[in-house]
């Protein structure tokens, strides 16, 4: 699947661990209501280990398939490839984006960026688009830095007038629209779906 920056509008990022019912029905849902990326995440506390984390990703990667939805994997470069993912998000403390880039010339490639000592340091040219935030405070991450806050999106749109960006941390219905006005392509969340008490009428809101 080519990349277009269109896809990071709505990109929904969920693990089993984040679900209160079957995460299946909760991304069918997303999908239905017309997220626009879907970011498999199963990590941190509660989160399914070997086979069962393995089982759960097949399943979500053929739900995405079967709708035209890009499937990305969290760092797991391994699980990328067994999944059949059409990307890959990686952190500042993953894999290097040099190696993710050489061992998948083919998929779309996310990469955090939190500081501008990591946007100075990072290899913006292999990657796709980048992830930045945590926008505002988010309980959702165990090991999440600060915030950082609207300001920090218009700083790198600045620099870089044309890197796609989605935004993540703390984004929710009502503060979406301050975010793609301050220069983001798009919105990631987990929460914002995950405890919605009505799916359709978050994703549409976001
Ligand atoms: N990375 C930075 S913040 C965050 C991740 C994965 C969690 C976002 O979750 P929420 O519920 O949308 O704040
Ligand atoms: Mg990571």
């Amino acid at each position: 699947m080519k990349f277009n920056r269109a896809l990071l509008r709505k990109y929904f990022i969920m693990g089993s661990q984040n679900c209160h019912r079957d995460p299946n029905a909760i991304l069918e849902e997303a999908i239905t209501a017309g997220i626009t990326a879907f970011q498999f995440r199963e990590k941190g506390a509660g989160s399914l280990r070997g086979e069962a984390k393995v089982q759960l990703g097949k399943e979500l990667r053929e739900r995405c398939r079967a709708h035209h939805i890009p499937f990305f994997i969290n760092d797991n470069i391994e699980l990328a490839a067994e999944l059949d993912a059409d990307g890959i998000h990686v952190g500042q403390d993953d894999m290097p984006v040099e190696d993710v880039r050489s061992q998948f010339p083919d998929k779309m490639i996310g990469l955090s960026i939190s500081t501008q000592r990591e946007l100075d340091q990072s290899p913006l040219e292999l990657v796709d688009y980048i992830g930045v935030g945590p926008i505002f405070a988010t309980s959702t991450k165990e090991d999440a830095k600060q915030a950082v806050g609207l300001e920090w999106i218009h700083t790198i749109r600045t620099q870089f007038p044309d890197i796609p960006i989605v935004a993540i941390g703390g984004i929710q219905t009502e503060n979406a629209h301050s975010v793609i006005h301050a220069g983001a392509d798009g919105v990631s969340f987990i929460t914002a779906i995950t405890e919605a008490a009505n799916i359709k009428e978050a994703v549409e809101k976001l």
